[in-house]
């Protein structure tokens, strides 16, 4: 049983927790890697070692590479209430669909990598201005990954939403499998978060989890991970729903969570059945079937980015006159938030606000600071 570690491996382990860069990180893995003993109580432990020293190894090479080219090259201010990435393999259409939805004007053509910097456009949707921004290609036609990948990749992963645009009349499944793993191997996962686990490290008394919701795993299971990588004493306080994949991802792997969107375009020239395809590959994420070309699905397309992004719109009020331009604020925003939006200190000045719209039971009800907004409110703070 990994249980039955060497006790170098355990300190190995336990640096690669310690550690705080990629090299140390990797370091510490082979070191443990050397000297856990290859059986088939190990068999899982090292198999899980193996991969995360592949993925560091890679995430130190993207680094090394956005290193290299000069950083504001690559740079777009965020304007708007949101940025949100279209990116995807070399003429899926995104340079079109970033035409069809916003008031820029790219190059459109049938050539390949026409696109070599990060373009930006503004959607306006629900009197939202939202950003849109076009990466240079991940892959060629052939799914080889180019020399933007590393950037794109990279820029995608500061964006408020990912929208991966696939060409769907060519092996669209298989397109947005290459780009799945590419996102996993970087770190990132579109899964939704449905769990907090927050370990606490301690002395002695063994693993003790602590459970706020459901666990969707054998709590053995658990504490053989824990154990397999030197935790062997630790509060485990888990909020939610987990399974062992949320585990892995807080012991083993640091993923971030993002949105994502799936846009099929094409779909005038489409075969039949690939859009099945492309959903069972897609798990969570939401699909859109587009064609930048006719049009067809463009307003679902829109729709579908400003709910992915959990906006609220709040109308401010002030001596009975209720602005036109909403106050954009992600959902479950409170009066504080906005108060600080609206100015620095008018939040701690606020006495009070009144509230209209669908977050109240009375309309013009008088509010604390700590209120939860909803979308539409109209709201006066008083001082
Ligand atoms: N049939 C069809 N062709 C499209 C559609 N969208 C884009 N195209 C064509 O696909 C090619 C690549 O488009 P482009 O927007 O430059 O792709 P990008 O490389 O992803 O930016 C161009 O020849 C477009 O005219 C669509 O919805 N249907
Ligand atoms: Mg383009």
């Amino acid at each position: 049983m990994p249980a039955n570690l060497p006790a170098e491996a355990e300190k190995a382990l336990a640096k690669y927790q310690a550690a705080r860069t990629i090299e140390e990180k990797i370091r510490a893995l082979e070191e443990a890697l050397s000297l856990i003993p290859d059986h088939k109580g190990t068999e899982k432990l090292r198999g899980r070692i193996k991969r995360r020293i592949a993925e560091l190894r890679r995430e130190a090479e993207r680094k090394a590479s956005l290193r290299a080219v000069r950083r504001d090259y690559f740079h777009v201010p965020k304007e708007g209430a949101a940025q949100v990435v279209l990116i995807g393999a070399a003429n899926s259409g995104k340079s079109s669909l970033l035409r069809a939805l916003t008031n820029a004007k790219p190059q459109v053509s049938g050539y390949p990598l026409t696109t070599t910097m990060p373009v930006p456009g503004m959607m306006l949707y629900n009197d939202v201005e939202i950003q849109l921004v076009e990466l240079p290609a991940i892959l060629t036609e052939d799914l080889e990954e180019t020399q933007f990948t590393n950037r794109s990749i990279g820029f995608s992963k500061n964006a408020d939403l990912i929208v991966i645009v696939l060409d769907g009349a060519r092996s669209p499944a298989k397109q947005l499998e290459r780009i799945l793993e590419i996102y996993d191997e970087s770190g990132v996962s579109f899964r939704r978060k449905r769990c907090e686990i927050e370990i606490e490290k301690k002395d002695s008394g063994g693993i003790r989890l602590v459970v706020f919701g459901s666990l969707g795993v054998d709590v053995k299971e658990v504490e053989d991970l824990l154990r397999s990588v030197g935790i062997r004493n630790a509060v485990v306080r888990v909020r939610g729903e987990a399974s062992i994949e949320d585990f892995e991802e807080v012991v083993i792997r640091e993923m971030t969570h993002k949105r994502g969107l799936i846009a099929v375009n094409k779909i005038d020239q489409a075969a039949p059945g690939s859009l099945e395809e492309v959903k069972n590959i897609a798990g969570e994420i939401p699909v859109v079937a587009v064609s930048a070309e006719n049009g067809a699905g463009l307003e679902d397309l829109k729709r579908q980015i400003f709910n992915s992004l959990d906006l609220i719109r709040v109308y401010t009020r002030k001596a009975g006159i209720t602005s036109d331009k909403p106050i954009i604020l992600p959902r479950n925003s409170t009066i504080r938030d906005l108060a600080e939006i609206i100015h620095r200190d008018f939040a701690e000045k606020m006495k009070y606000a009144r509230v209209w719209g669908a977050s109240v039971k009375v309309q013009g009800q008088r509010v604390g600071p700590d209120h939860v907004l909803e979308d539409g409110d109209i709201v006066e703070i008083k001082i």
